[in-house]
């Protein structure tokens, strides 16, 4: 039999530090033993499976990169292999994980004051609060630069109105992390759940990320005091440098997908015998699985590189464009095919390659659409701004 790891073709692993294998082995558990057991259900039934967050919380993945506060202070490849191994149960507890994480605590570090991280941090790292980004809107969200929510300064407070749209864990947080242009630039407020003309209403009928919450935000003069507002930092670098921390997860946590539909196809070709021999004694099929381990691998050795720049301060944002644009094209082509070396059974969520595919097709496009990606690197190459 093969002495190479099928879902680690190059020994990855064996390039992990003690503590990173524990950390992965520890994530990889709880993906076996507490989210697939349920994820099939809640991705049919449209539903987030909120049980399980006190857990997540518990092995200290909520935050797990920021030191103090309650949190893992765990290393940049950590938290990669955190968002792998989740991924390979479902790009949805991912999602929550990256929101909470990247999104909503790293700016409260970040860019907060004091008396902000010691009201947040803690609850965040525990699970005790939940909180959302909001920096897309309806009109178009590749663009940040041309935001129409807006926030006044009116005494010691200020006044927000406008909209948020696809906001993850909008309708179930505690806290908003929302983007807003004021007559100093663009800033960053905390806007609490039940604050008077802030709604949050659930986006239904989606095909994809079911087993995630998905929402619009809604400020129809939204008064917060001026101690909500993150003084650290003025301009749209502020989101950006959040969305470095969040994609750089992606680039990992697509890989734990990818290893999933790959795992599934194997299986299922080995078992399945048509024209008298099982469909993986053929030459196309086993092609398009190597094929499949091909892309994995390139993809892994591209995040564990780019952990490996983030944790020594090296990485760049153009780097993370790079391998967000390149692993979740890959993640998404293998599920597809994955799906279709299923044959019928492909299109059942008894098996997981239409799930991961349908997650995808939001991983593709959210945190940075493909093209987006493309064009950043583009503009690193040539220094000519094409968007
Ligand atoms: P541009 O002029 O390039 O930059 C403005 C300022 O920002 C700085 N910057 C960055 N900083 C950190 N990280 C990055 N990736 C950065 N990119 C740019 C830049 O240096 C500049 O700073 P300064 O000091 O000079 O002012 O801005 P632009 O308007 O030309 O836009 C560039 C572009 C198109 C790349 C940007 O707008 C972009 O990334 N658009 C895509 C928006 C996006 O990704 N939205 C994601 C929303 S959140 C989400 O999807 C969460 S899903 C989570 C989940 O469920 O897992
Ligand atoms: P648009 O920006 O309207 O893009 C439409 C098309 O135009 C795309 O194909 C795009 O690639 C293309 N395009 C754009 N610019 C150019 C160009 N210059 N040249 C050529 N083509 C171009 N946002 C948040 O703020 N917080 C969240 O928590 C969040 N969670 C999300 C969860 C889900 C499930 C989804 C689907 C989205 C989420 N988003 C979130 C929003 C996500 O970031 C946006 O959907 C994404 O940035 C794209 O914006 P858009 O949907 O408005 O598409």
């Amino acid at each position: 039999m093969s002495s190479v790891n099928p879902l680690d073709f190059y020994d990855v692993r064996g390039q992990l530090s003690e503590d990173e294998q524990m950390v992965q082995d520890t994530v990889a558990r709880f993906t076996d033993e507490k989210v697939l057991p349920v994820i099939r259900e809640c991705f049919e039934e449209h539903r987030f499976p909120a049980e399980l967050v006190p857990e997540i919380a518990a092995l200290g993945l909520l935050g797990s990169s920021l030191e103090g506060y309650g949190c893992a202070a765990l290393n940049g490849v950590s938290y990669g292999l955190i968002c792998q191994e989740l991924e390979r149960g479902d790009s949805g507890i991912r999602s929550f994980v990256s929101v909470q994480s990247s999104l909503v605590m790293w700016p409260i570090h970040a860019y907060g004051s004091e008396e902000q991280k010691q009201r947040w941090l803690p609850a965040l790292a525990a699970g005790e609060a939940i909180g959302c980004f909001g920096l897309t809107e309806p009109h178009g969200g590749s663009d940040p630069g041309n935001m129409k929510t807006h926030a006044k300064r009116d005494g010691d407070d200020w006044v927000i109105n406008g909209a948020k749209m696809w906001i993850t864990n909008g309708s179930i947080a505690d806290v908003a992390v929302v983007w807003a242009t004021t007559d100093e630039g663009l800033r960053g407020f905390l806007v609490e759940k039940g604050t008077p003309g802030f709604e949050a209403p659930e986006i239904h009928r989606k095909f994809s990320l079911r087993a995630s919450v998905t929402s619009s935000l809604f400020f129809d003069n939204v008064r917060v005091p001026q101690d909500n507002m993150l003084p650290g930092v003025l301009g749209l670098k502020g989101p950006l440098n959040c969305l470095t921390q969040a994609r750089y997860g992606i680039t990992w946590g697509a890989i734990g997908a990818a290893q999933a539909c790959l795992r599934e196809s194997v299986d299922y070709a080995n078992d399945r015998e048509l024209f008298n021999r099982p469909v993986s004694h053929t030459q196309t099929v086993q092609r398009r699985l190597a094929d499949m381990a091909r892309r994995i691998t390139t993809a892994q050795l591209l995040s564990l590189q780019l952990g490996r720049l983030k944790d020594a301060g090296a990485m760049k944002p153009a780097q993370v464009s790079l391998a967000k644009w390149n692993n979740v094209r890959m993640a998404l082509d293998v599920a597809r095919d994955a799906r279709d070396i299923l044959g019928g059974a492909g299109i059942s969520a008894e098996y997981c390659p239409i799930r991961h595919m349908l997650n995808l097709e939001s991983v593709i496009t959210y945190e940075g659409t493909e093209t987006i990606h493309e064009l950043v690197v583009g503009r690193e190459l040539t220094g000519v701004n094409a968007f």
